[in-house]
């Protein structure tokens, strides 16, 4: 596991679950108290049947008749109904609040898990997939609402249960109490070994259910790219795979508990078996009453019963053990990147001085370096380029600026203050980012464009739109700026969602414009109106521009060449081409001209 995800003091499942019950801590352990009163009010309806039956055997043996006894009778009768209404009063009562509660609590975690997430680095989202995500924020997160709901109340419900008559039991035979009880250590013993066996399997399970839906996930995400290559029953299969692997886990564990059923059964049914030998021996030989004896017999279940629960409790709370931990680790999970503490607040623009101070990155801890020792200096107002081969690091040089990753060695600076010193929100405010793959959200154009500021005007819109040069096709739409673009932008073309990211990063009006090779879908005529207009834009601010073409970049200010993450050479478009370098063999290569007339003609021999 990535050293960013850094777990925080760890704290027991049942230490988390009672932090996040705040506010309703009391209705709950009411709520438990309550189920112990109500169990214990089980043995009311035993009891008083018991004394009714000797009421009863009484006469019979006395000759004297019922009615004489009538009263004692209707208050037995009527203490054992009105004390069930009661019970059931109770026990309605007590559901509704472990309701309450465990929906509460689930409502508390999920909204904390989702700003956890929203709040964390790059690193947790190169590590966490997806559909695990979503599974831990659903699935996961329901079995820990299904613990606080109903697993608890079920320990809570058969151990006081069989206490409660476990004492009962002992009151009034202890040699039959003794006899009955004698097998439980047996079953306790069972039960143990049980939940040793389940938690793996439970863990497993967890794991494939996780990879069934990160399957399914990134099959509906990606369905463009299978259809485009005819592999459907590829995919088909695959997913096949892994739903056969979640349904064998699922098997896998229900035949654990199989293997275990039997053995729980047997102990829980022998009681009654248990029950009869020796209680009928001790009615024989005079001990017992058959009053006594129909209240024992009464109450059997209530000891066979929590028994065979057990088994199914256990099963419950290894799903419960498995889903909370995978929860508890997003819950307690801290993100790499984060403002701290003392930070300066620059709710103010910046003036956009820019400096690379000997930077070195890799991903992954630094195992897979990409920049080494980079120094550069953007003044406020200029216009850089940066051009390089693909994957020489232009992209992960641009994200060092508003802190997607932090560099190991060396600094960034804006303003001349190190941009880990800036609260990150400032920093990020401050930034307009049209980012190298366009993701737009399933909202109306308008939304998209005003994504980084609500309170844009419609009129504002336009006019970003127009600056991207997007105005033009969004105009032609039957719904206008109103237009639904689907998830991610399905439904416009490269170069459209290129122009809207665009005006989406203008909208913010940055101090410091990055675009990661924003206009290589767009034509070249349109290229020249979006670089006209951002000449025109009504605040100041640096813009950086990470291009492929040489008619994106002989324009600014200076050009930072870029190789295997170095600066391999730097200054303006004349400059670079009487070097006689990469940057000159570039020009040739996209002039269609050769090297020697770039070097001496530079600019002019385009
Ligand atoms: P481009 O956009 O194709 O022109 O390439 P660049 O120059 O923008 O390259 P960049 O910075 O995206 O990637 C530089 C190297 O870093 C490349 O070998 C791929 C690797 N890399 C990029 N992003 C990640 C990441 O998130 N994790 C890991 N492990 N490696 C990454
Ligand atoms: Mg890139």
């Amino acid at each position: 596991m990535d050293t960013t995800i850094r777990e925080t003091k760890k704290k027991s499942w049942m230490r988390w679950l009672w932090g996040n019950m705040g506010g309703h801590r009391v209705l709950y352990v009411t709520a438990i108290f309550m189920t112990i009163v109500y169990n214990i009010m089980q043995l009311i309806v035993p009891y008083f049947s018991g004394r009714i039956v000797t009421l009863f055997e009484e006469s019979a043996s006395s000759g004297i008749p019922l009615s004489d006894n009538l009263n004692e009778f209707i208050l037995n009768l009527s203490l054992m109904v009105g004390l069930t209404l009661v019970r059931i009063t109770i026990v309605y009562f007590t559901c509704m609040a472990y309701e309450y509660v465990s929906q509460h609590a689930l409502y508390k975690i999920r909204n904390f898990l989702f700003d956890k997430i929203e709040h964390q680095d790059m690193n947790f989202y190169n590590e966490y997939r997806t559909g695990d995500l979503m599974t831990r924020l659903t699935g996961d997160l329901d079995a820990v609402r299904h613990n606080v709901a109903w697993v608890i109340k079920s320990v809570v419900d058969s151990f006081s249960l069989f206490l409660a008559t476990a004492i009962y039991f002992f009151i009034m035979d202890p040699l039959l109490a003794i006899c009955v009880l004698s097998i439980t250590p047996l079953l306790f013993l069972v039960i143990l070994r049980f939940k040793k066996a389940s938690a793996e399997k439970h863990r497993i399970l967890r794991d494939k259910l996780s990879g069934l839906n990160t399957d399914v996930q990134e099959n509906i995400s990606g369905n463009r790219v299978v259809k485009a290559f005819a592999r459907e029953q590829y995919e088909k299969e695959k997913f096949n795979r892994s739903n056969t692997s979640y349904a064998e886990a699922n098997m896998d564990t229900q035949r654990t508990w199989l293997r275990y059923f039997p053995a729980i059964e047997t102990f829980a049914n022998l009681l009654p078996v248990i029950l009869l030998l020796a209680g009928g021996m001790f009615i024989i030989n005079g001990r017992l009453t058959i009053g006594e004896y129909v209240s024992f017999s009464m109450l059997i279940w209530a000891i066979a019963n929590p028994m065979r629960m057990l088994g199914n409790i256990m099963n419950e709370f290894q799903r419960f053990a498995a889903a909370s931990k995978k929860v508890m680790e997003i819950y307690n999970s801290k993100a790499g990147i984060v403002s701290k503490e003392n930070a300066i607040r620059h709710p103010d623009r910046f003036k956009g001085l820019i400096e690379f101070d000997h930077v070195s990155f890799g991903y992954e801890g630094g195992a897979v370096p990409v920049l080494r020792d980079i120094t550069m200096k953007v003044e406020p107002g200029q216009t850089v380029a940066v051009i390089g081969e693909t994957g020489c690091g232009k992209t992960s040089l641009i994200h060092m600026i508003p802190r997607f990753y932090d560099p190991e060695q060396g600094e960034v600076r804006i303003d001349g203050i190190n941009v880990r010193d800036y609260e990150l929100t400032d920093l990020r405010h401050n930034i307009g980012l049209a980012t190298q793959d366009v993701l737009l959200y399933s909202d109306t154009i308008e939304g998209n464009i005003a994504y980084g500021d609500s309170s844009l005007s419609s009129d504002e819109v336009v006019k970003y739109a127009k600056y991207s040069a997007a105005q033009e096709f969004i105009d032609k739409m039957p719904e206008g700026y109103d237009t639904i673009v689907g998830e991610r932008g399905v439904g416009l073309s490269g170069g459209q969602k290129q122009r809207i990211s665009l005006a989406r990063a203008l909208a913010i009006k940055p101090s410091v414009l990055i675009l990661d090779d924003t206009t290589s879908a767009v034509d070249m005529e349109t290229e020249k109106h979006i670089r006209d207009s951002l000449n025109e834009l009504d605040f100041d601010y640096t813009k950086i521009i990470i291009a492929q073409r040489i008619s994106t970049t002989k324009y600014c200010d200076k050009i930072f060449v870029m190789g295997d993450g170095r600066i391999i050479e730097e200054g303006t478009h004349k400059e670079l081409c009487a070097k006689g370098g990469y940057y000159a063999n570039l020009v040739a290569l996209q002039m269609g001209t050769n090297l020697a007339d770039v070097e001496k003609f530079g600019k002019e021999a385009i």
